[in-house]
């Protein structure tokens, strides 16, 4: 399942999860010996969505791997959506390259016409080698190069036109969720037209309500058109909000093609330090999160996913950091449904000066956050868009990133705010550029003592006054110890259960009662697989600082942090 809505009433969509053929290409001979033509004989059956780390013999394999299958079509135009992947993908139709895209995480379509109703061959090429200058992210991280397609594959089948793209704004006439409000929506669609001319009408509904039909002229030739359905006023909308998540379906119909989105009503916005969710001050108690899990890597099953969303709430959480990259649409529609509110960022860890300076980082950081926003502007529950995180900001190489990924995205979206995580709070020369200021510090635990902190918060708000940057929230959005699950000891001695119990104790008791600090995000949820870069440095290979383990099993901390969180 990739949403938890139905997306297409009329459109015509196959999964084409299960067994695929694989092969991986250490030696990177396939494109020269053509496989997308001839595909080995000697590939083994691999089930999508999946990661390859996970099959038996393939733990550490990074690079190319080729997957094959055949799809049937009824109809001429057809999209392919690979909902994630790790890196590049090149996709191959009957013999023929149809597309290619660098990214991943924010899925990739892929659009082929002209075809013959019938039986067609799909081979595609992914590769996730990563470097150390220009690879988002690079190849030294704190997390595993999981690899392969890890989401779910779709293809979707057209006649004469298709639903493109569509994007919903909206203004509210009063911000009260105490009562219903009304709604102005403003639509713009793009209608794919592969036939030479013809008319026809766009439908909007609401929860079924039909709210405005435009129609629309399809030129002489092949086309793409613009349709804006602007200021269509709606009554008795109820606000939605981490307490009353209330959500409304917009459905776009045209002849036979519809898609339907589902959206909440809310405002985000950042005044006079404190951030506010329909003009109340919010507190973010929150928690960073990868999407990992021994046996299922990043494509980690629904189940799991509510599961993880289960303990979270029970730890008094209301916010989640999506470390480090966009997450699984199906966890967006999760979090959308149980009102909890989300920071979402792209991939891009620990760059230095560069690595920042390599023009291809910039170019795919940029694409990065453009796919990110387009596939998710809709959900209310994010509420933060992350630029990157821990990259050198003390130079003017990231000055430069930040500064045009700050543009890009508010060139894309003027309703969040956004931010980055800086690890160099003292030295940063970036601030300026961001809506709220997140801090990344482990005081305590890799360096000095934990009481430093005092003296820390103490020196950035004297440089906060001096730099102007007064009136911008405070969030602390990486602070945490590791602990060996089961470990404990008498003294407390890092590594024990009870030294991270200590630490977050200590640490949220700090950040909890500091006025100007308007949000917290442990470091972390669960124990993740660090990548092979960072193993000597990281017990078992793996990131410890979950506060419950990889098996989500809770460690001492889990209550420490539910009773600071819940105030019981
Ligand atoms: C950084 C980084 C995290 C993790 C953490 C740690 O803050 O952003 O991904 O690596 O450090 O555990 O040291």
């Amino acid at each position: 399942m990739n949403r938890l809505f139905e997306r297409h009433k009329k459109r015509k969509v196959t999964r084409l999860d299960g067994f695929w053929q694989f092969k991986i290409d250490p030696n990177q001979v396939g494109e020269r010996e053509k496989w997308y033509q001839n595909f080995p004989e000697d590939s083994q059956p691999i089930l999508v969505p999946g990661c390859w780390n996970n099959e038996l013999g393939l733990y550490h394999y990074e690079g190319a791997a080729w997957y094959q299958r055949e799809f049937q079509t009824t109809k001429s135009q057809v999209n392919l959506v690979f909902y994630g992947f790790y890196g590049l993908i090149k996709v191959y139709v009957d013999g023929k390259e149809a597309g290619s895209q660098y990214g991943g995480f924010s899925g990739y379509e892929c659009l082929i016409t002209g075809l013959t109703p019938g039986k067609h061959n799909l081979v595609v090429l992914t590769d996730n080698t990563h470097n150390n200058s220009n690879t988002i992210p690079l190849a030294r991280v704190d997390w595993f190069h999981y690899g392969g397609l890890f989401r779910s594959v779709e293809l979707m089948e057209f006649d004469d036109a298709w639903i493109k793209d569509y994007r919903i704004d909206y203004q509210l006439e009063q911000i009260d969720e105490s009562t219903a409000n009304t709604v102005y929506l403003d639509i713009s669609v793009t209608i794919q037209n592969f036939t030479t001319s013809g008319t026809n009408e766009l439908k909007l509904y609401l929860d079924d309500q039909l709210l405005a039909v435009k129609p629309v002229n399809f030129p002489d030739s092949a086309a793409e058109i613009s349709i804006e359905i602007t200021d269509t006023a709606v009554s008795g909308i109820k606000l939605w909000s981490p307490d009353q998540p209330n959500l409304y379906l917009v459905r776009l119909e045209l002849d036979n093609d519809d898609i339907t989105e589902r959206i909440g009503f809310r405002t985000i916005t950042v005044r006079d330090g404190k951030l506010l969710l329909n003009n109340k001050e919010i507190t973010l108690k929150g928690i960073n999160r990868h999407e990992d899990h021994p046996d299922w890597g990043f494509a980690m099953p629904l189940n799991l996913m509510k599961k993880d969303l289960d303990i979270i709430k029970n730890l008094g959480c209301n916010a989640i950091r999506g470390s480090h990259y966009p997450n699984a649409p199906i966890f967006l529609d999760l979090l959308d449904q149980e009102g909890i509110l989300f920071w979402e960022e792209i991939p891009m860890w620990g760059f230095p000066e560069h690595a920042l300076q390599d023009p291809l980082t910039l170019e795919r950081g940029l694409s990065m956050h453009e796919l990110m926003i387009k596939r998710d502007y809709h959900h209310p529950s994010i509420i933060i868009w992350g630029l990157h995180n821990e990259v050198d900001t003390r130079t003017q190489a990231a000055y430069k990133v930040t500064k045009a990924f700050a543009e890009k995205i508010r060139s894309l979206d003027t309703t969040r705010p956004i931010t980055y995580a800086t690890m160099h709070p003292l030295e940063d020369i970036c601030l300026s550029l961001v809506d709220l200021i997140s801090i990344n510090k482990y005081f305590g635990w890799y360096h000095d003592r934990i009481e430093q902190w005092q003296n820390f918060l103490h020196q950035f708000k004297v440089k906060m006054k001096t730099e102007g940057l007064t009136g911008k929230p405070i969030i602390i959005s990486e602070f945490g110890a590791g602990a060996l699950y089961g470990e404990n000891t008498f003294e407390q001695q890092k590594w024990s259960e009870n030294f991270q119990d200590a630490y977050l104790d200590y640490t949220l008791n700090l950040f909890l009662n500091d006025p100007d600090i308007i949000g917290t995000y442990i470091w972390q949820y669960c124990d993740i697989r660090s990548a092979k870069e960072l193993e000597m440095n990281r017990p078992r290979s793996f990131n410890n600082k979950g506060i419950v383990n990889e098996y989500r099993k809770p460690k001492q901390a889990y209550w420490t942090v539910q009773k600071l969180y819940t105030g019981a």
